[in-house]
């Protein structure tokens, strides 16, 4: 799930008032509710979501979810292990796989299945399931992008400045003349995978003849597995080595002149950040804008909080916290929230957490940015509401700043990825022919 849910759990971590982007005070929902946790509600939509390229099936994810109890953790992982072990084993089934479309559509969804049960194990560092059934995932995925018309390819690309090594997989479209294609780069945010990034992005550009690179850099679920790094500010070192690496590597078959950076969720703050010292790439997307990290946290903590943690109290306060999330007096969403913060930031402490989110701040580099940028934004954002616009404020003439309402409304659109993905192509179509005939006059 994207960052998003992260983040509420965290504010809501000090605001029993918090409500998950309007997930959870539901009256205001602009959809049916799948459970009376706001967390599996979203997680649902997400499994549900996926269908729409091979990744799900409807009604194995709702059995799933029949027996999943609110509030219980465990009970999820469970339920999504039992799911994708089962789709696992049709999908190694020889008369299933009698062809490259079973093999996807099983593989694809055994994947998703398997990320699904690892969305809350990251409470407890040292429980096996963090790596078994990352194992799971990434097997299942690999046997699926085998299965595509032009096979995906997983690549390693070794950072320039820090010690990391980005992973990355590159999707080629098909091609009858090898003429170049446009190009999407895509990264994530807080928790979601680059395996995600197929369904959300991938599938929607292969199928329109634009090749895709997914990268995941500190922070995100392979590095930090496999390089035990969180995440980094200056994201730029994350992305300028894969704009080199497809400039490079790929150069007979990317138009140059078609790059365009995707950033989704928390990444719609990274992919920003990038773009300031990535003049390569012709544009930007940003599933959704975000302008400032700790603003968006800290506007939700409760003023007797924010006081301890602003006055440097930060024994008291790590200590407040955390006592609550061992005694379970949390939401899911909350529990949930500082799990992954403090997973993904490599640090045991809450205030350190804190501490690293205010060098996300957008305002520092904004106006290095140099290429039309599509801002999105989500009618039920209640983390960074208002920060899409004030990213699109900064940017000035260059942004597009495009609100999805109602039912495409939630952090990221999700469960409307078919919305998300024609409002994007259309505008890339439109923006990157304008710059074009600009580019001829
Ligand atoms: C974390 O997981 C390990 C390995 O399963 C286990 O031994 C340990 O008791 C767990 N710690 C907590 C606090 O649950
Ligand atoms: C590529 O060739 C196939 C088979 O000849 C054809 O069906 C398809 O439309 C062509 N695709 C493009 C993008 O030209
Ligand atoms: C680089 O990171 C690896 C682990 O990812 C570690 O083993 C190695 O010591 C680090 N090297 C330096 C120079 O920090
Ligand atoms: C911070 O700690 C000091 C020393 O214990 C205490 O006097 C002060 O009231 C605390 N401030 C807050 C906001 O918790
Ligand atoms: C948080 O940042 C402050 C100011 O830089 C620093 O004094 C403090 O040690 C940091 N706290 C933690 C837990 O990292
Ligand atoms: C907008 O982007 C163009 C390049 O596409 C750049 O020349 C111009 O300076 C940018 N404008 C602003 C206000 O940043
Ligand atoms: C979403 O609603 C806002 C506020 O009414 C409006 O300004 C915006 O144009 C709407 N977005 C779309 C895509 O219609
Ligand atoms: C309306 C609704 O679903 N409220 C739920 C919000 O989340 C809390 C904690 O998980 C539940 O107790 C409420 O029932
Ligand atoms: C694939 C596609 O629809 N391309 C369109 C992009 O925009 C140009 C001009 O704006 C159209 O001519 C193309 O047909």
């Amino acid at each position: 799930m994207r960052l998003s849910i992260s983040i509420y759990a965290l504010l809501a971590v000090f605001s029993s008032c918090s409500s998950a982007a309007g997930v959870n005070s539901t009256s205001d929902a602009p959809t049916l509710q799948l459970s009376t946790d706001s967390a599996f509600n979203f997680q649902y939509l997400i499994a549900l979501g996926d269908a729409l390229t091979g990744g799900a099936d409807i009604a194995p994810v709702l059995g799933a979810a029949k027996y999943i109890t609110a509030g219980d953790m465990d009970s999820f992982s469970e339920q999504f292990h039992k799911l994708a072990s089962l789709t696992k084993e049709m999908a190694e089934n020889p008369e299933n796989a009698y062809d490259p479309i079973n093999v996807r559509d099983t593989w694809f969804s055994a994947a998703q299945y398997f990320r699904r049960s690892d969305m809350y194990l990251h409470g407890n560092w040292s429980n096996p399931l963090i790596y078994s059934l990352w194992a799971e995932q990434t097997a299942a995925f690999d046997k699926a992008i085998a299965a595509l018309p032009v096979p995906g390819q997983r690549v390693r690309i070794p950072a320039k400045k820090g010690n990391f090594t980005i992973e990355a997989i590159w999707y080629g479209a098909l091609n009858n003349n090898s003429d170049p294609l446009p190009t999407l780069v895509i990264g994530n945010g807080f928790d979601a995978a680059q395996e995600d990034s197929y369904h959300y992005f991938v599938a929607a550009a292969l199928a329109r003849g634009w090749n895709c690179i997914t990268y995941e850099g500190p922070g995100q679920p392979t590095v930090v597995r496999e390089e035990k790094k969180g995440f980094i500010p200056d994201w730029e070192d994350v992305v300028i080595p894969v704009v080199d690496y497809i400039l490079s590597m790929k150069s007979q078959i990317v138009d140059k002149r078609r790059l365009v950076l995707v950033g989704n969720s928390f990444g719609g703050y990274l992919a920003a950040r990038a773009a300031a010292f990535e003049p390569r790439l012709s544009a930007a997307v940003l599933i959704d804008g975000v302008w400032d990290l700790y603003a968006g946290f800290s506007a939700q903590l409760p003023s007797d909080l924010l006081a301890m943690y602003e006055a440097g109290n930060y024994t008291e306060f790590d200590q407040k916290i955390l006592s609550l999330r061992r005694a379970n007096k949390l939401t899911t969403n909350t529990a949930w929230g500082l799990d992954q913060g403090l997973w993904s930031f490599r640090t045991h402490s809450p205030s350190n957490f804190f501490n690293q989110t205010k060098q996300y701040r957008l305002a520092d580099v904004v106006e290095r940015i140099k290429m039309p940028v599509f801002v999105g934004a989500a009618q039920y954002e209640t983390i960074f509401p208002g920060q899409a616009q004030q990213v699109a404020e900064a940017l000035g003439d260059n942004a597009t700043l495009y609100q999805f309402n109602g039912t495409g409304g939630y952090h990221c659109q999700t469960a409307a990825g078919q919305e998300m993905t024609r409002t994007i192509f259309a505008w890339m179509n439109k923006t990157l022919n304008a710059l074009d005939s600009h580019n001829e006059e």
